[in-house]
């Protein structure tokens, strides 16, 4: 079933969209057609109320200045481009750079503050919206218009199924993802970091002081960024490392051992369990990479319902092409050209 209702108003006047999808098992999640926000995800409790199990804002006017990217579809470029440069077939570009001279999550004008065309596809079992974007020749730097689509797929599975489409008119990059912190207490609970993380990678990207990848492509063995077991992310957190000082803790792109090229399905990657073990987060996706995010840098932000969200206060799992793929011929490639379209499939599953 969904239900759409108006969340509030563009500074313009437009008016934003929610969409409520909910389940037959009493799930629901709560979407916004102002940057295919996930805004809350609610797990019925037969204890107490729901939990609302990612972090988010109640006003439009938070989210637009918002640099946190909550709940949010980024792009047109998820992570970094080193100082927003990159040639593509001999020519050079150079993007918006809105984060220590690096272009982080598509530009200061990405696809999380845009307004997305929207309408709903499957209002019955396994509810389902489609969201539509346009990004023109040039937006932020990036070269060629891109058509995007993403749909929103609520299965009786409890799995939110987000599928990413996109084409183009000339050859340009394309690396989308989805920004939600998840806090399987409820995002206003004690910090994420009570929980247990597991990463199917083998191998990570580290990265420089700027969070730029040196290239590498590091085993993770006997590091702190081996998440094959399942772990306490307050080990990991406390570990001794030179990548978890640049970053504060962990902000870094995972190799999933899974990744098979032009694939379609949705492969299981990563899990986190909640520190009473009644909630479990479960990531599958077709894409390369996930970066996961401790959130290291909240203070004191406030959120839903008045929240108050500190460091770690959530998650990330953005599955993603890798960080600043354009420049490492070594990295899977982000490219798309005007005869291809791109297909990415991620799936957030909530066992409860
Ligand atoms: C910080 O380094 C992190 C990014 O990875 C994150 O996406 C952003 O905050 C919201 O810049």
């Amino acid at each position: 079933m969904i239900t759409q209702s108006v969340f509030g108003s563009m500074p313009d006047g437009t008016a934003v969209e929610q969409f409520c999808l909910t389940n037959n098992n009493g799930v629901s999640v709560e979407i916004l057609n102002l940057g295919g926000i996930i805004r809350r995800w609610l797990i019925p409790n037969d204890k107490k109320q729901d939990i609302d199990i990612v972090l988010g804002f109640d006003s439009v006017a938070d989210y637009l200045i918002d640099d946190s990217y909550l709940g949010a579809l980024v792009g047109r470029y998820a992570n970094r481009i080193d100082r927003g440069k990159f040639t593509l077939d001999g020519i050079d570009f150079r993007t918006d750079t809105n984060q220590n001279d690096n272009c982080l999550h598509g530009g200061s004008q990405g696809f999380n503050n845009k307004i997305w065309q929207s309408s709903i596809l499957s209002n019955d079992v396994n509810p389902a919206i489609l969201l539509q974007l346009q990004s023109p020749d040039g937006d932020q730097g990036f070269p060629g218009k891109i058509w995007c689509k993403v749909i929103y797929t609520l299965t009786e599975q409890n799995r939110l199924k987000i599928e990413y489409f996109a084409s183009c008119d000339q050859t340009t990059i394309y690396n989308p993802t989805n920004h939600s912190y998840f806090n399987l207490s409820g995002h206003n609970d004690g910090p994420a970091s009570s929980h247990s993380i597991q990463v199917l990678a083998s191998h990570f990207t580290p990265t420089d002081e700027r969070a730029i990848p040196t290239g590498e492509i590091k085993e993770v063995d006997n590091s702190p960024f081996d998440l094959r077991p399942l772990t306490p992310i307050k080990q990991v957190l406390g570990a001794e490392h030179q990548q978890l000082k640049f970053a504060n803790g962990l902000d870094h792109n995972f190799c999933l051992d899974a990744y098979q090229p032009d694939s379609k399905l949705a492969s299981y990657a990563a899990k986190m369990v909640s520190e009473n073990k009644n909630l479990v987060l479960k990531v599958y996706t077709n894409m390369p990479g996930l970066q996961i995010f401790t959130a290291n840098h909240f203070d004191n932000k406030t959120g839903k319902n008045d929240a108050c969200y500190q460091a770690h206060q959530g998650v990330c799992f953005e599955t993603q092409l890798y960080p600043d793929s354009p420049n490492h011929s070594n990295f899977p490639s982000a490219t798309l050209r005007p005869n291809q379209e791109f297909y990415g499939l991620t799936e957030y599953e909530v066992l409860f």
